[in-house]
């Protein structure tokens, strides 16, 4: 199986030396450091627009040690005019940024967007071999899922919009709304980086489309597409790693020496949505109203050009080097320039070390549809505040940042006037919450996850879906199994499509279904409300209609009475079974406390399970093994297939194995199952497959 990306932008671009040869240097920006170490490690192809230098039409990467193939698109002039400058950047960026009065909508331009849509659609198809992902990126190519997915009904395709999606009130100005919709919808998984975003996306399929929208999910015809909330992520540990190395810190330095003063920092792409200008101001109204401040801050904006062919952004750059020139005219003194303003992109180094040598960083677009500069600022600064803008993307996922608001200058000004007196403590507790989030899902972990979800549950065993058409007696473990492992049981929501599964298996004419699990059963409906499905709790001790024998009640109330008491002690009476939790119990008490348990007469047949900081007392001889076995004596004629991931279901796989039956473990380690399913997604699936089998 291989990937194949389609970007407008390449991964590597080409530049002509000296001696005639072409070099190939990374692209600055998220999707290549995203995306280049997956396609070196796996291969596969790369569909992108050759920018410079088209008469290459492929060329194989990386330089040196090539890994996977990169197929350059030449786009005519009029393509790049109509296509890139026109409708991707003059109509679908302004409206996603909310910038109406800027959109513009012109036939002509659609008509080339769909045209580029359409070459990039027939490269892919050239290259697609059964089985191989297809992953198409952001708003330039909206229309190639849908074109892809006509010819290919079966293939896997994904897509991440990277800028924001708008209301719908805004999105429908757009003449070819329906269209754009369609095309996306051609994907299996739609990602945004934001859970409002995912809501815009899905309100528009609904209002604009009629379509059927369920939580985080669109109907087509028959196919359902998944539209998920998946912010990127950054590379924090290079980031880190680099942030820490001496010649990164001494540059740092050089760069503190140099200025003389406090530092903010801004880092951009020249675009109007970056609201450069509105923080020159609220700069320039800072100066104004804290006189002290002159002479002991400067403000070092670095942007990178951007667009530069069309007139807005031609009219942008005036006005901000306008700006800088007034704001400098107006305040400096004594060799002191109130505004540094570089033009160009920076290597990731020398970013980092600016990163690293600034006391303050302002990012505050008007509109962004996450900003990577706040994250890796976030991961590479020590002692330095992060001022984040309440309308980029990531503000949602930045808990250590000062938030403010780009249009409020008066309000900025107080900001930046709170961030240079923050006390060291503060920024670094900040920081490391900030680095906490992003450590929490990194790139590689973004990119991954995304495959894999593409991806979808592994093709499953032959062998296993063919037992479909015997009768069987199915018996599954719940949490591992049936659901994914959560963190809190009460947050064990079962895997999508479960209830649908269980709920079909019910109604099967030949099959019958059980669940076998260590909670009470209660909890299981809980999850799973299906009031006929056969529900096995406490490891085989608590079946359907059935209560606990009167003998064993008593018992339960006579080792009540025996108990301690103390504050903080919760004695869970679990109908069949008692356990005795001291994790509330002060620590101290603990010690005598256990003593006391260890007192406590156990009657006959019963058995003591000390767990973490909690005892059961529970009658001896239950277990998963017996449940089996009891179910199996209760269903004959079936053949017994028992599914689990725990420890405690390899009892059950014995039995199962000792009657002819079969034994699946899910997910990896040791194991007396004979057959293996990766995860409750392959679960589902089997189960749906089995479902389905006449
Ligand atoms: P961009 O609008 O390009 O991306 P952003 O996410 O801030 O915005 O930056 C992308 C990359 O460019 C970052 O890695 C950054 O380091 C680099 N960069 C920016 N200015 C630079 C400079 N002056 N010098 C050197 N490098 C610079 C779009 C969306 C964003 C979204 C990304 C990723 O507009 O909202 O976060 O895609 O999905």
């Amino acid at each position: 199986m291989a990937v194949i990306v389609l970007s407008n932008r390449e991964p590597y671009a080409p530049t002509l030396q000296a001696d005639g040869r072409v070099r190939w240097t990374p692209s600055i920006g998220g999707l290549t450091a995203a995306l280049d170490p997956v396609m070196q490690r796996d291969g596969g192809t790369w569909i992108a627009w050759g920018e410079k230098h088209p008469q290459i039409t492929a060329v194989d990467l990386p330089p040196g040690q090539p890994r996977y193939r990169v197929e350059r698109l030449a786009l005519s002039a009029e393509e790049v005019r109509l296509h890139y400058h026109g409708f991707a950047n003059g109509a679908l960026w302004p409206m996603s940024h909310y910038f109406l009065e800027r959109a513009q909508y012109r036939a002509e331009e659609w008509a080339a967007y769909r045209q580029v849509n359409e070459r990039f659609a027939a490269a892919a198809l050239r290259q697609y071999r059964p089985g191989d992902l297809l992953w198409v990126h952001d708003y330039q190519l909206a229309l190639v899922p849908g074109l892809l997915r006509r010819h290919l009904p079966e293939a896997r395709i994904g897509f991440f919009w990277h800028i924001p999606w708008a209301s719908q009130d805004v999105f429908r100005t757009l003449p070819w709304d329906r269209e754009v919709l369609e095309g996306l919808l051609g994907a299996d998984l739609v990602g945004m980086h934001t859970p409002a975003y995912a809501r815009h996306f899905l309100d528009a399929c609904e209002r604009t489309l009629g379509a059927e929208v369920g939580n985080g999910t669109v109907k087509v015809g028959a196919r359902t597409v998944r539209v998920e909330a998946r912010p990127i992520g950054i590379e924090v540990q290079e980031f880190e790693q680099l942030a820490a190395a001496p010649d990164i810190t001494a540059r740092a330095q050089r760069l503190r020496d140099n200025l003389r003063t406090l530092m903010l920092l801004c880092v951009d792409r020249l675009d109007y949505t970056k609201g450069i200008p509105e923080r020159l101001e609220a700069f320039r109204s800072f100066l104004e109203r804290h006189p002290t401040a002159r002479g002991r801050v400067t403000l070092v904006q670095i942007a990178v050009p951007s667009r530069q062919e069309v007139g807005a952004y031609l009219k942008l750059r005036q006005q901000v080097e306008g700006l800088v020139g007034q704001i400098n005219g107006q305040f400096s003194r004594d060799g002191w320039t109130p505004v540094h303003y570089v033009y160009r992109g920076l290597d990731r180094e020398d970013l980092v070390a600016h990163y690293r040598a600034a006391d303050a960083m302002l990012v505050t677009p008007l509109r962004d549809g996450l900003n990577l500069v706040a994250k890796e600022f976030a991961a590479s600064s020590r002692d330095g505040v992060l001022l984040l803008s309440r309308f980029a993307g990531a503000a949602g996922e930045m808990p250590g940042a000062i938030e403010v608001n780009p249009y409020d200058v008066d309000g900025l000004a107080e900001s930046l006037l709170r961030a240079l007196r923050m006390p060291l403590e503060e920024k670094k507790a900040r920081l490391e919450r900030l680095r906490a989030s992003l450590r929490s899902s990194d790139l590689k972990t973004w990119t991954a996850a995304f495959l894999r979800d593409l991806a979808g549950p592994d093709a499953l065993p032959e062998e296993l879906v063919s037992l479909g058409a015997r009768p069987l007696l199915i018996m599954c473990d719940y949490d591992g199994t049936l659901a994914p492992i959560a963190r809190v049981p009460r947050d064990a929501d079962p895997q999508p499509g479960a209830l649908e599964a269980l709920a079909r298996l019910l109604h099967h004419p030949a099959h019958r279904a059980a669940i076998v699990t260590g909670r009470r059963s209660v909890q299981v409906y809980g999850f799973l409300p299906l009031p006929d499905l056969y529900v096995v709790g406490l490891h085989g001790m608590e079946w359907p209609e059935t209560s606990p024998p009167a003998p064993e009640r008593l018992v339960i109330e006579s080792l009540a009475r025996q108990f301690p008491a103390a504050p903080g002690l919760r004695i869970e009476d679990k109908r069949w079974t008692v356990a005795v939790h001291y994790r509330n119990v002060a620590p101290e008490r603990h010690a005598e406390l256990e003593r006391q348990l260890d007192r406590v007469v156990v009657p006959p047949g019963w058995e003591v399970i000390p767990g973490k900081l909690v005892r059961e007392f529970r009658p001896a001889g239950y277990g998963k093994g017996q449940a089996v076995r009891t179910l199996m004596a209760a269903f004959p004629g079936r053949l017994p297939v028992y599914l689990g991931d725990d420890f405690t279901d390899e009892e059950a796989f014995e039995a199962v194995n000792a009657l002819g039956g079969v034994s699946v473990k899910v997910g990896a380690g040791p194991t007396a199952a004979y057959s293996r399913l990766t995860s409750p997604a392959s679960v589902v699936a089997l189960l749906t497959a089995w479902g389905h089998h006449a």
